[in-house]
């Protein structure tokens, strides 16, 4: 059965002095790079926001790491990050990227905020990344990166519900942690049947 490592947003911004940086997110960069050897299918995402997103604080005149609630239903405010075409929106130079197979981009629409790789926060436009794997008949998906509980979270939640087999390497990946969102995403994967392992 065919299967992919999925690169979740190691950006700049995720990283050490980063606008959203998690905690120890660079520590995760060379295992990962590691990890990649062991795959035919690599496929990184990239957060690339305009500056005008609606996920970000400023942009609402609310308080970072506030709560609102949009069309699509409620949504955390962001310090701005990974604004397109931003230093803090470039992969982090440590990782490997001359292996890619496929480099997606989400969260560019300004209405919409998109942690998932699959869809979007409305839970309905997709990125289009189910239609490049189901046309490759790629069938089991290995998730790693940044952020455990946002962007790795929603993308294992929406890979199982899409019937993809899923597999987050848990020691390449790092959360952001807020109100016990790290203990809920785990105990959610868990749920779903979604693996979570070691890959060291
Ligand atoms: C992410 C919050 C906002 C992530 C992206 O990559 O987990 N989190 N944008
Ligand atoms: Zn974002």
């Amino acid at each position: 059965m065919s299967s992919a490592l999925i690169i979740i947003d190691m950006q700049n911004d995720f990283c050490c002095v980063g606008a959203l940086a998690v905690k120890d997110g660079e520590k995760i960069i060379e295992p990962i790079n590691g990890a990649q050897e062991e795959f035919d299918t690599i496929i990184l995402t990239q957060d690339w926001h305009p500056k005008e997103h609606s996920s970000f604080a400023s942009n609402n005149s609310a308080e970072v790491y506030s709560n609102i609630e949009m069309d699509y239903g409620p949504q955390i405010l962001w310090p701005d990050h990974c604004i397109k075409g931003s230093v803090g929106a470039n992969f982090h130079k440590n990782l490997n990227t001359n292996n890619s197979d496929l480099i997606l981009r989400k969260g560019c629409n300004p209405k919409i905020d998109s942690y998932s790789a699959f869809f979007e926060n409305d839970k309905n436009t997709t990125t289009g990344l189910e239609g490049y794997l189901v046309k490759k008949e790629i069938k089991r998906l290995y998730l790693c990166g940044l952020a455990f509980d946002y962007c790795v979270f929603y993308s294992a939640l929406n890979g199982v519900n899409l019937g993809f087999d899923m597999f987050v390497f848990q020691d390449l990946t790092k959360a952001i942690d807020l109100n016990k969102s790290e203990e809920i995403a785990k105990k959610r994967m868990i749920e779903k049947g979604i693996n979570l392992f070691n890959f060291i």
